[in-house]
C-alpha cells in the first residue's frame, strides 16, 4: 500500500491530523517534538459513491478503500544537518511515497511556535532541498567514476547533474521540470523532494471565514506544483469523534459540507496514483483500490488472482449511471452495462462484474 507522510514544523498539528484521519490516539501536546518516532495507520477513504451503491443494493456490509498515513517527527531549520531531532525525520520521509506538508496558520498563545504558513513552507522546502543536495553531492563523484568504466551509467549521471542544478538553486524537484525519465534514473537515491506534494494549512476555527485568502497565498507560492487544502484540524478532529448525524450537523452548520478530512483523504489517494472501482450486491458493497491506468484483468486480480488468470471480460457501468438506473438488472435492461475486454483501462468510479473461467 502506498504511503502518505505528514511533514511539518513542530506543533503544526501533524499528529492531530493523523488522529483525525485514522481515528488514532497518538499523543498530541503543545510542546515541540511530541512525536519522536514515525507512527503509521490506515485512513479509511470516505466515499459517497460507495454509500449510494450500498443503499441501492441494501448491502449488509460496506468495505472502504484506505490510505496509509505516516506521522513523522517535526522538522526545524537546520534539521538536515542535525538540529532538533537531527536526521530522524529524514528516514521517515524517505520511506513514504507522497508528502503532505502540514502548515500552521492557527493562532494559540498556549502552543509554542508561530502561525506563519508561507514562512513554514519555505523552511520545510529548504531543509528537504538541503538534505537532497547532500545526497546527490555525496554520490555524484562516485557515479561519475563508475560511468567512465561503464557507459550505461551516463544517463544516470546526467540525471544527477540536472538534479544538482535544480537543488543548488534551492528548488525542490517536485517544482522542477526534470522529466519522468530522469526521475526514474534518480529512484535509487531516495530523494525527499522527488515525491508528489499536498499542502494542508491548519486553520483556527476563527480563520474559517478568511480561509480562501490564506489558501490562495499558499497556492500562489506553490505555483501549481501541489494542491492546497485549508483544514481546521482541531475542529475536524472533534467532529470525527461524534456520531455520523451530529457530525454532519456540526460541519454543515459551519458551512463545511462533508468536512475537509474527506477531501484530504481523497486528494492523498489521487496523489498516490490510486483509484477505486466498486463491486456491489446485497452481501457487500466494496471499494477496491487500483493503480491509475491498470487494465481490466489487473483490476480483476485485485479481487482475486483467479479472476485475473481466467479473465474473459468485465461488465462495467459508471457508478452514477447504475445508481440512476436503480439496480444492476434495470441498468442492464436499459443497455447501460458495457462489456469490456482485457485492454480496457478502468476509470475511477466504475462498478464491475468480472466474467472468468478457470
Ligand atoms: N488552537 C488550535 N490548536 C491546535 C490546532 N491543531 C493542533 N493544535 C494544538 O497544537 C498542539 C500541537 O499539535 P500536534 O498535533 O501535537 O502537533 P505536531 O505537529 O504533531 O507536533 P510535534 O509532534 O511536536 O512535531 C497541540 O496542543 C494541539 O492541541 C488547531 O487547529 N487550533
Ligand atoms: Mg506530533
Amino acid at each position: 500500500m502506498e504511503r502518505l507522510g505528514l511533514v511539518g514544523l513542530p506543533n503544526a498539528g501533524k499528529t492531530s491530523l493523523f488522529n483525525a484521519l485514522t481515528g488514532g490516539s497518538a499523543l498530541v501536546a503543545a510542546h515541540p517534538f511530541t512525536t519522536t518516532e514515525s507512527v503509521q495507520a490506515v485512513a479509511p477513504l470516505p466515499d459517497r459513491r460507495l454509500d449510494a451503491l450500498a443503499v441501492m443494493s441494501a448491502s449488509r456490509k460496506v468495505v472502504r478503500a484506505g490510505v496509509e498515513v505516516v506521522d513523522i517527527a517535526g522538522l526545524v531549520a537546520g534539521s538536515s544537518t542535525g538540529e532538533g531531532l537531527g536526521n530522524r525525520f529524514l528516514a521517515g520521509i524517505r520511506e513514504v511515497d507522497a508528502l503532505c506538508l502540514v502548515l500552521r496558520a492557527f493562532e494559540d498563545p498556549a502552543v509554542a511556535g508561530d502561525p506563519d504558513p508561507v514562512g513554514s513552507l519555505g523552511t520545510l522546502e529548504l531543509e528537504l532541498v538541503l538534505a537532497d543536495l547532500a545526497t546527490v553531492e555525496s554520490q555524484l563523484d562516485k557515479r561519475r567514476k563508475a560511468a567512465r568504466a561503464d557507459k550505461r551509467l551516463a544517463g544516470e549521471v546526467a540525471a544527477m547533474e540536472s538534479a544538482l542544478q535544480v537543488l543548488s538553486a534551492g528548488t525542490p524537484l517536485y517544482r522542477s521540470d526534470v522529466g519522468a525519465e530522469q526521475r526514474e534514473l534518480l529512484g535509487g537515491l531516495f530523494l525527499l523532494t522527488d515525491k508528489p506534494v499536498l499542502v494542508v494549512v491548519n486553520l483556527g476555527e476563527d480563520q474559517l471565514d478568511g480561509a480562501g485568502a490564506i489558501v490562495k497565498a499558499l497556492a500562489d507560492e506553490l505555483d501549481g506544483h501541489g494542491e492546497v487544502l485549508g483544514v481546521s484540524v482541531q475542529l475536524e478532529a472533534e467532529a470525527a469523534q461524534l456520531g455520523p448525524d451530529e457530525r454532519v450537523e456540526l460541519l454543515e452548520g459551519l458551512g463545511l459540507g462533508e468536512g475537509a478530512l474527506a477531501r484530504v483523504a481523497r486528494a492523498s489517494y489521487h496523489l498516490l496514483g490510486r483509484r477505486v472501482f466498486f463491486t456491489t450486491g446485497d452481501k457487500e458493497s466494496r471499494a477496491w483500490s487500483f493503480r491509475a491506468g491498470a487494465s481490466a484483468p489487473e483490476c480483476a486480480g485485485v479481487i482475486h488472482s483467479d479472476l485475473q488468470r481466467g479473465f474473459i471480460r468485465a461488465e462495467v457501468v459508471h457508478w452514477d449511471e447504475l445508481v440512476d438506473a436503480g439496480s444492476w438488472q434495470a441498468a442492464k435492461a436499459a443497455g447501460r452495462i458495457r462489456l469490456e475486454g482485457k485492454d480496457y483501462q478502468l476509470a475511477d468510479g466504475d462498478v464491475v462484474e468480472i466474467r472468468f473461467n478457470v
